[in-house]
C-alpha cells in the first residue's frame, strides 16, 4: 500500500532525484570537449528549486491510476522533467549574458559567463537545448505521445513562448505596458515553460481530455502566479535569499506586476491565481494533491 508522504518530503525527493538524473543524463565533465561539458554541468547541477521538474511529476502522477505510475511512465517522466530543467537552465545562462540582462550572480554563484567566458556560455546554452529534445525522443512511451511532447516543449521554448517573451521584454525596457501587454509578455517568457511542464506530465501519463483540460487551466494560473511572485520577490527579498541580484527590475526600469499594480494588488493577484489553480484541479480529486501543494509553494515561496 502507498503511504502518504508530506509535501515537503516529496518535493525534496523530487529535487534530489532530479539532480541525480540530470547528472546521469548529461555528458561527463571529462568527456571531450571537456570545457563545454563542464560548463553545461555548472549551469544545470547544484542549484535551482526544480519547480518545473516537480510540476512534470505532479501532473503525471495526478493522471495515473491511483496516482501510481508504471516503471516505464516513471522513466518517461524522469526524461520529461530533465528536459524542461535543461531548457530552463539554458534560458538562465543566456538571460544572464551581457547582451541581455548582464548579471553576475545566479543560484548563489557567479553566472556562467563570469565563471567561464561568454562564448562558452553561449555554447553551453546552445548544447543544452538539443540535449533536452534528445531526452524527449528517448522516452519509453507511444511514439505519437512522444511527438506531442516534442511539439509542446518546442513551442513553449520558441518564438511563440519563452524566446518570444524575452524579445518583448527586451523591447519593453523603459516603456509602460498596459495590463494585457504585461500578461502576454510574462505568459510567453515565464508562463509558457511552466505550462509546458504541466502539459508534459499529462502527455506522458496518457491523460484523458478531461484531465488535460484541468491541467491546462491549472497551468495557466500557476504560470502567471509564478511571475507575479517573482516580481514581488524582486522588491521584497534580498540578494542572499534569492541567490540572484535583487532589485534588478526597478534598477533596469523593467515593466513588472509591482510597477503596474503596486505591491498590495500584486500580492492579492497572486492569491487569486492560487485559488484559481486549486479550483482548476478539483475534478482530478486526491491524485492532484501535489499539484495543489505546488500552487501554494509557488505563491508562498521566499526565493
Ligand atoms: C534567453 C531565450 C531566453 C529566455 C530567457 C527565463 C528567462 C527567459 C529569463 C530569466 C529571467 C527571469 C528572472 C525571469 C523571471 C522568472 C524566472 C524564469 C525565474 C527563474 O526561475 P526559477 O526561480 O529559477 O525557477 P531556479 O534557479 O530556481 O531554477
Amino acid at each position: 500500500m502507498k503511504t502518504a508522504v508530506s509535501f515537503d518530503a516529496w518535493l525534496q525527493a523530487c529535487v534530489d532525484g532530479m539532480e541525480h538524473k540530470l547528472d546521469a543524463f548529461m555528458p561527463a565533465a571529462d568527456e571531450t570537449p571537456a570545457r563545454l561539458h563542464e560548463a553545461m554541468r555548472y549551469a544545470v547541477l547544484g542549484g535551482g528549486k526544480r519547480v518545473r521538474a516537480a510540476l512534470v511529476y505532479a501532473a503525471g502522477h495526478a493522471c495515473c491510476n491511483a496516482g501510481t505510475a508504471s516503471p516505464a511512465t516513471e522513466a518517461a517522466l524522469d526524461r520529461a522533467a530533465a528536459a524542461v530543467e535543461l531548457i530552463h537552465a539554458y534560458s538562465l545562462v543566456h538571460d544572464d549574458l551581457p547582451c541581455m540582462d548582464d548579471d553576475t550572480l545566479r543560484r548563489g554563484r557567479p553566472t556562467l559567463h563570469v565563471r567561464y567566458d561568454e562564448a562558452t556560455a553561449m555554447l553551453a546554452g546552445d548544447a543544452l537545448q538539443p540535449l533536452a529534445f534528445e531526452l524527449l525522443a528517448d522516452m519509453p512511451i507511444a511514439p505519437a505521445l512522444g511527438l506531442q511532447a516534442v511539439q509542446v516543449l518546442a513551442r513553449a521554448a520558441g518564438s511563440a513562448g519563452m524566446a518570444g517573451g524575452q524579445a518583448i521584454d527586451l523591447a519593453s525596457v523603459g516603456r509602460v505596458l498596459d495590463g494585457s501587454e504585461l500578461q502576454t509578455m510574462h505568459m510567453m517568457k515565464t508562463g509558457a515553460m511552466l505550462m509546458a511542464s504541466v502539459a508534459l506530465g499529462g502527455i506522458v501519463a496518457g491523460a484523458s481530455s478531461m484531465q488535460r483540460q484541468a491541467l491546462d487551466a491549472y497551468a495557466e494560473a500557476v504560470g502567471l502566479a509564478f511571475q507575479v511572485v517573482d516580481d514581488i520577490l524582486d522588491v521584497t527579498a534580498d540578494t542572499a535569499s534569492l541567490g540572484k541580484t535583487a532589485g534588478k527590475d526597478a534598477a533596469g526600469n523593467k515593466p513588472t506586476y509591482v510597477s503596474a499594480l503596486g505591491l498590495d494588488e500584486a500580492q492579492a493577484l497572486a492569491q487569486e491565481l492560487r485559488d484559481a489553480a486549486h479550483e482548476a484541479i478539483a475534478p482530478l480529486g486526491a491524485a492532484a494533491a501535489h499539484l495543489a501543494a505546488l500552487a501554494d509553494y509557488i505563491v508562498l515561496r521566499k526565493r
